[in-house]
């Protein structure tokens, strides 16, 4: 064996051998269990960077970790091939979207293959790809069947310099995310998938998402957002025509002074014909945003309508305003206002110079002081005729019983979770199905006929703005129904379609009789472990789960969710900020390639931070890496010949010396610190204890053939369990100490416990100074290991609990005090 570790040609070499024995190929087989490990797909933006090479060497090495278990292991790449970068690429370099992204997927296929990851590559797909797409399209249409597909005009964020709607979180401070133009309001028709339907079950479901962690489910409940109220009419005075609210606090109705509505509102429109206030109003609201980030944020302003509306239990009349703070997308888009009890409300009354009427007051009798902000708690209700002396839970019984039977309301259950828009007047996306006849109306493209492609022969026109708006030929077709003349929707599906159900693709990427291979589903599904970004933590997965669930009451599988675990990578941060292109601070990964090789770069993505938190970047901490993979490399060079002809032999422990005792208990607690970090991924402490273990190794001398065959046992050890994370120089070391397999196929390390436990030593509790518990550990435990299993052991629990701990004194390997 040579020398030098010399890194490329040996990562070229195992690249290659992978590729040619297509060792990372798998099949559905009926023996052993199954392992599906997951990372988010990348978007072809041209290069890989350091976050894809954080992700994806996670994902990697737990795939080969889980593989070395005996688990048939699915680890399968594509890509997130549609949206919009392609189109700007194409304005601004006049290069077809298609064209622009099939090459940036070859390049960073490339990269991929450069890091030594263990995909199946037969499984990769393209979500641009028409056998991908077509499915979706196939899909739409039994979501169409089932009435889950609707059209509607509706209130957008447009984008009036890129020409297209944004969703809410495409809007940063009132302006379009790329082009950074003021964001304008346009009616618009589109295409919803109604999510809503799902509302309760993506929430109750949360709860048994285990292996979620907690920071996700949270932002998902947020989002879906389930609140109890009630609905109340008000009666308009001038038309007879009933507003209807919707609030969460129906035990302050007592205390409404005025009405909002929404600027979008169908009875402002009948006032601001005759009233030019409220028409410059509504004018002006029409230039924010829709989102509600926004909504919170902005001055709150309003006009009043000069309409009246009949409270609907005092009869009193109360003023109707409009406002820019009311959300046409939720509830019914008017609010009743309670100055006395809503912060907003009471902001915009004093501003308004509008009665503020208290009608609850606090449950402890203190003082209502109402001068500086409204009282937003829950308390009895006063001043609120037959409700007094209710309190929260009570009013809200009585009073929607009271509505109810005078027919004036009733209890409602609200969701912020929108349905989803699915619609973009965009180019570069699946088209959405639909055919537009005269006579038949609209209509499914019939599924014989999908998939309905893109067309990709086209000319970019004078500003390189696309849009099938403007293709001709892709939208004169023929009625599928009458065969007369007819159009094609010329929107295409928002990306997160293709996102939505990536994953179950994988199981059968080829299947071109449906969907997917309900057999192969049944198989690999669901996703054992996912691992992506917390950036997608709201939208992506929510989708995705919505998508499961739809697909399994069309009787496609028998899923309930798509993960069952996930993990959520920290980000890449370089001098404190988020490596990225707009920052400026990007290390391009092909450059730490060649320097250092891919091996390295693993390492040091592993080793510089667990995963779940940010990573900074440093070179000096690659060099660490590379110079640790080198020591590994020199102590493999240095004791090889000694080591070859050594054979397994029963090794009597008793007979050995203190040095060479110590080595074998090294070993084999390495292996089992080892294993468990793997089963946590905390790949960190993983490299550290390999670490540790290269050191004790460095320093020992084999003096006998004991010694030699613990020497040999070491080095083996280290290098099988450096494999998952460092691939390529392991199986180079791997067979070069005279192993024919490959480490890819051959089996975790096992420690002999028997060895550890004889070398664990016995730490006596005392609380108080008296003898409670004894606990054994390893003689290199640190203090604060030591503490925590002082404090969980069950008999010290018994003496220490309620009280507070004053004082914990170690003395190392003999004792542990705590004084309460
Ligand atoms: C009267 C009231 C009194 C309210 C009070 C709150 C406190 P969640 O929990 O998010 O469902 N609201 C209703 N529809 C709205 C819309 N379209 N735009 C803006 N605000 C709207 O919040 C429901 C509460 O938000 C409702 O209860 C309503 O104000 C307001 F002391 O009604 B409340
Ligand atoms: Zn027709």
């Amino acid at each position: 064996m040579t020398k030098v570790y010399d890194v490329q040609s040996i990562e070229e070499k195992w690249q290659k051998k992978w590729e040619q024995e297509h060792i990372y190929n798998v099949e559905e087989i009926s023996s052993g269990g199954k392992y599906y490990v997951l990372e988010m797909f990348p978007y072809p933006s041209g290069r890989i960077h350091m976050g894809h090479v954080r992700n994806y060497t996670i994902g990697d090495v737990i795939a080969r970790y889980k593989r070395t278990r005996g688990y048939n292991v699915l680890h399968p790449i594509g890509w997130d091939a549609f949206g919009l970068p392609a189109e700007n690429a194409a304005i601004k370099n006049r290069v077809h979207p298609a064209k622009w992204t099939y090459e940036n997927i070859s390049q960073m296929r490339e990269q991929l293959k450069r890091l030594g990851f263990s995909y199946d590559w037969t499984r990769e797909i393209s979500t641009c790809d028409p056998e991908y797409y077509r499915w979706e399209q196939w899909f739409f249409n039994r979501l169409y069947e089932k009435g889950l597909v609707y059209k509607k005009t509706s209130f957008v964020n447009w984008d009036p310099v890129d020409q297209t709607v944004l969703a809410n979180e495409q809007v940063i401070d009132g302006k379009g995310w790329r082009s950074g133009a003021l964001v304008e309001r346009r009616e618009i028709p589109q295409w919803f998938l109604k999510i809503s339907d799902y509302a309760d079950e993506l929430l109750d479901d949360l709860v048994k998402l285990e292996g979620w962690p907690e920071a996700v489910k949270t932002m998902q409940y947020n989002w879906i957002g389930r609140s109890f109220g009630v609905e109340a009419d008000f009666e308009l005075k001038n038309s007879g025509e009933v507003l209807r609210v919707y609030t969460t606090r129906p035990d302050t109705i007592m205390g409404v002074t005025y009405l909002a509505v929404a600027p979008e509102h169908p009875i402002v429109k009948q006032v601001s014909d005759n009233d030019d206030r409220v028409k410059s109003f509504v004018k002006e609201c029409m230039k924010t945003s829709v989102s509600e980030a926004d909504l919170e944020t902005i001055e709150k302003r309003g006009v009043p309508l000069g309409i009246n509306a009949v409270h609907p239990i005092s009869r009193d009349d109360i003023p109707v305003w409009v406002a820019n703070f009311v959300l046409m997308s939720y509830g019914t888009g008017a609010v009743m206002s309670v100055p006395a009890h809503d912060q907003r409300d009471w902001e915009f009354a004093k501003k308004y110079d509008i009665q503020i009427q208290p009608v609850v007051y606090p449950a402890d009798n203190s003082e209502l002081d109402l001068g500086k902000e409204a009282f937003v708690e829950k308390g009895i209700l006063k001043n609120s005729g037959q409700f007094d002396g209710l309190n929260f839970d009570q009013a809200f019984e009585k009073i929607s019983e009271y509505l109810e039977s005078e027919s004036r309301g009733c209890k409602k259950i609200n969701y912020r979770l929108r349905d989803w828009g699915i619609s973009r007047q965009r180019y570069w996306g699946a088209p959405i199905p639909i055919i537009y006849c005269d006579s038949c109306g609209e209509m499914p493209v019939p599924d014989e006929e999908l998939p309905v492609e893109l067309p990709v022969d086209i000319e970019l026109d004078q500003k390189g703005i696309i849009s099938l708006s403007n293709v001709k030929e892709f939208i004169e077709t023929k009625c599928p129904k009458c065969g007369g003349l007819a159009k094609r929707e010329t929107d295409t599906m928002d990306t997160f379609v293709e996102s939505s159900w990536y994953f179950l693709r994988y199981a059968s990427p080829e299947f071109n009789e449906g969907i997917f291979d309900q057999k192969s589903v049944s198989y690999w599904l669901p996703v054992d472990q996912y691992i992506g970004g917390i950036e997608h933590a709201i939208l992506h997965l929510l989708y995705s789960r919505f998508f499961t669930k739809a697909l399994r009451d069309i009787g496609m599988t028998d899923l309930n969710e798509p993960f069952t675990n996930l993990l959520t990578q920290g980000m890449v941060i370089k001098d404190g900020v988020k490596m990225s292109k707009s920052a400026g601070n990007i290390v391009d990964p092909d450059e730490m390639i060649e320097k250092y090789g891919a091996d390295t770069v693993r390492i040091f993505m592993l080793f510089a931070s667990p995963v779940q938190r940010d990573l900074d970047w440093s070179e000096e901490g690659v060099e660490g890496a590379y110079r640790f993979l080198n020591r590994v490399w020199r102590i493999v060079v240095e004791n090889i010949s000694k080591i070859q002809g050594i054979n397994k032999t029963e090794l009597d422990v008793s007979a050995l010396s203190k040095e060479e005792k110590s080595l074998l208990i090294k070993v084999n607690r390495t292996i089992k610190k080892v294993t468990d970090d793997f089963e946590r991924f905390q790949f960190n402490t993983a490299i550290a204890s390999i670490m540790e273990l290269l050191n004790e190794t460095s320093k020992f001398n084999a003096a006998s053939d004991s010694g030699l065959y613990i020497l040999k046992k070491s080095i083996f050890s280290m290098v099988g369990l450096l494999f998952p994370m460092a691939p390529h120089i392991t199986e180079e070391l791997w067979q070069n100490l005279g192993n024919r397999n490959s480490l890819v196929d051959s089996r975790w390390l096992e420690f002999d416990r028997d060895i550890i436990e004889s070398s664990e030593i016995n730490i006596v509790i005392q609380v108080n100074g008296k003898v409670r518990s004894q606990i054994s550990v390893s003689p290199d435990a640190d203090q604060d290991f030591i503490k925590n299993l002082a404090f969980e052991d069950q008999k010290v629990k018994g003496y220490i609990a309620g009280k507070e701990i004053k004082k914990v004194i170690v003395v190392p390997k003999k004792l542990v005090n705590i004084v309460v």
